[in-house]
């Protein structure tokens, strides 16, 4: 997160507040193939693209507003190494060698600087699904929080002739994540793409807020406790005060 963009609100009272921007990490994963960099492109640039090339790790920056606050998402489209088998050639590809010994390490990395994840699975394969429980396991240990803001996102809903994954059976593990969001979404289609995102957004925020919160009454707490020490202090210097009293 970082203050480096604001925005001037004018109010009505015709004061200017300079209200800074934030800026949020969000991470895509899923299987490979299930759509996450098409999702990614309609939601940044509103283009749909037939064929992505499956080893393009890149990210992109947005900005939105969500409930009247200016965001800047910087949104990572992550590439799985799964569609590499390791009886293909390293020569394959350019970028296969990288993307084969992409170590663990690159993975927890940007789980460890992510916000908020948007974990994606194709309602056209029950494995892709299945493939999520790991990640959000994995997001969850190294985030050390069980309610890390994510959404579940179905995607190819447009593939409704070829689902093999049902609502109810997204919607238990839905449940099993502590109620977390499910979408279903068509990046063909543009269904549901913001949606989405907002969502994780608005799970971002809220995070945020609560954790400013903390933070201020901590603040507040350790600005009210040397006064009492004070007060004590004062009490010992006049011994006689009490027995005054008395
Ligand atoms: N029918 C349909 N195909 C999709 C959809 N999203 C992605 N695809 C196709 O699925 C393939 C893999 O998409 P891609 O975004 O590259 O997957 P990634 O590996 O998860 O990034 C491509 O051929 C896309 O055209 C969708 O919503 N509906
Ligand atoms: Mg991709």
């Amino acid at each position: 997160m970082s203050g480096r963009y604001a925005r001037i609100i004018p109010p009505s009272d015709g004061i200017q507040l300079r209200v800074p921007s934030r800026e949020y990490h969000i991470v895509v994963l899923g299987a490979g193939g299930v759509g996450k960099s098409c999702l990614t492109a309609q939601f940044v640039q509103n283009v749909w693209i037939e064929a992505y090339d499956p080893t393009i790790e890149d990210s992109y920056r947005k900005q939105i507003e969500v409930d009247g606050r200016q965001c800047i998402l910087e949104i990572l489209d992550t590439a799985g190494t799964e569609q590499f088998s390791a009886s293909l050639p390293l020569t394959a590809h350019p970028n296969l060698l990288t993307s084969c010994v992409k170590p663990a390490a690159m993975r927890e990395l940007y789980m460890k600087s992510g916000q908020g994840f948007l974990l994606v699975f194709s309602i056209t394969s029950l494995s892709s699904l299945t493939e999520l429980h790991e990640l959000r396991d994995q997001i969850v240990r190294i985030k050390d929080d069980e309610r890390v803001p994510l959404v579940i996102v179905g995607n190819k809903s447009d593939l409704e002739e070829d689902r093999a994954v049902s609502r109810s059976r997204a919607f238990a593990v839905s449940q099993s994540w502590g109620n977390a969001p499910y979408y279903e979404t068509s990046a063909r289609r543009r269904a549901n793409v913001d949606e989405a995102f907002v969502d994780l957004c608005r799970q971002i925020i809220r995070k945020d807020v609560a954790t400013a919160q903390v933070r201020e009454m901590e603040r507040g707490d350790r600005v009210r406790r040397p006064h009492k020490r004070r007060r004590r202090r004062r009490q010992v210097e006049k011994p006689g005060g009490m027995c005054n009293i008395l």
